[in-house]
């Protein structure tokens, strides 16, 4: 069983530091060093077409409906999934552009739409979460729930979520859509999974791998298994573009999770310390339990259940090395992600990929 799935915290394999070096050489594959904006590049022409897929479905005659779906047109989103769904399509799809996807549909047409339907399916979850949450700052601006109140917000998440599938349909994917919908229900047991186990910070370490692989990398994975399906991709070769997605969305939440704790607002462009105050138990808290003698732990397991003094169980942490611990575990499923993408040929899109994973580890927003 791998490290990071085990129900016991483990010494994070020598994977973690063989990154280090290939770090170093990754840019080699590339020809050189990579900016994030050039991981871009490769589906530039889908990405615009999938902002104005965005544009065009989230309009609204009524003006109070249309400024709503204004605020969640997503300015500010990173736009990670379209990426990944689309990154995953070329790749397997290679240089024959002429194809047309399992379903009939052009390939670029079910593509965009599939990248766009991810893309409102992870907007209609950061507005629940929000909520949840009641998190003040999201993409650098106030959260819905701050503008309109609890009530509209989850209609606005409704909306969204709805409506992806209504653009998921245009696809003409029956298989991209089936898999989007178990997705985003396993997104949504994990979340349920993660309210139930609120103030329960001495959860085993495999339920919280548990919740995080459902809650977020869920829909990396599901977002590279559409992806390669739409492109012709055998069901074993989709597998194994989910389990790289899988990697990469356990990483980028352990990174968030460290973030949360770590990072600074201005940077992250959202409301930090939320996992804390809303009594969500995180790997670094998890592992400092678990590697503390009895009297600091049991100062720790009260600081985290008061949420009283933030700064002083963060400290305690630090000084525990659990945000180095957390951090070589995201490593570690980089990794194995850039391992899956360097076994593919050598095209624009799949060095994308490789580089892709790297920024995850290295990302501070
Ligand atoms: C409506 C399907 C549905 C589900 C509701 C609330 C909920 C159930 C699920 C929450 C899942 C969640 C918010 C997981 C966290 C994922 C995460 C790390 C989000 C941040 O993603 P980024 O950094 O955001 O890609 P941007 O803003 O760049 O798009």
């Amino acid at each position: 069983m791998s490290p990071t799935t085990s129900d016991k915290l483990q010494t994070p394999s020598s994977a973690a530091d063989d990154l280090s070096v290939k770090s170093k050489t990754w840019g080699k594959r590339t020809g050189g060093k990579v900016a994030l904006s050039e991981l871009y590049v490769p589906v530039a022409d889908d990405l615009a077409a999938v902002e104005s897929i965005l544009e065009q479905e989230l309009k609204s005659d009524t003006p109070f409906v249309d400024a709503l779906l204004d605020h969640s047109s997503m300015l500010g989103g990173k736009r990670v999934r379209p990426l990944l769904l689309l990154l995953s399509a070329r790749a397997v799809a290679g240089t024959d552009e002429s194809r047309e996807s399992r379903d009939g549909t052009s390939l670029d047409d079910s593509v965009r739409f599939m990248a766009a339907a991810v893309e409102m399916i992870h907007t209609a979850t950061l507005v629940h979460d929000d909520v949840l949450d009641q998190a003040e700052v999201r993409r650098h601006r106030p959260t819905a729930h701050v503008r309109w109140g609890n009530r509209i917000s989850v209609l606005l998440g409704d909306y969204l979520f709805t409506h992806a599938f209504h653009v998921a349909s245009k696809s003409g994917s029956v298989g991209s859509m089936a898999k989007l919908a178990s997705s985003s229900n396993l997104v949504c047991a994990g979340e349920m999974k993660q309210n139930y186990h609120v103030k329960n910070f001495e959860m085993e370490p495999g339920t919280y791998f548990e919740i995080i692989s459902q809650k977020t990398a869920e829909l990396c994975a599901s977002s590279c298994g559409i992806g390669a399906l739409l492109a012709g991709a055998d069901e074993q070769v989709t597998q194994q573009f989910e389990d790289y997605g899988r990697h990469l969305g356990m990483a980028f939440q352990i990174v968030d999770d460290v973030l949360d704790l770590t990072g600074s607002e201005d940077t992250v462009g959202k409301t930090l310390g939320t996992d804390l105050v809303n009594g969500k138990p995180t790997l670094p808290m998890i592992h400092a339990l678990s590697v503390m003698e009895q009297a600091k732990r049991q100062r720790l397991l009260e600081l985290l259940k008061s949420g009283d003094d933030i700064d002083a169980a963060i400290g305690m942490m630090q000084e525990a090395g659990s945000f180095d611990y957390a951090s070589k575990i995201a490593v570690e499923h980089i990794a194995q992600a850039e391992s899956f993408a360097r076994s593919l040929a050598e095209t624009p899109a799949s060095n994308s990929l490789v580089s892709i994973a790297s920024f995850v580890v290295k990302r501070s927003r």
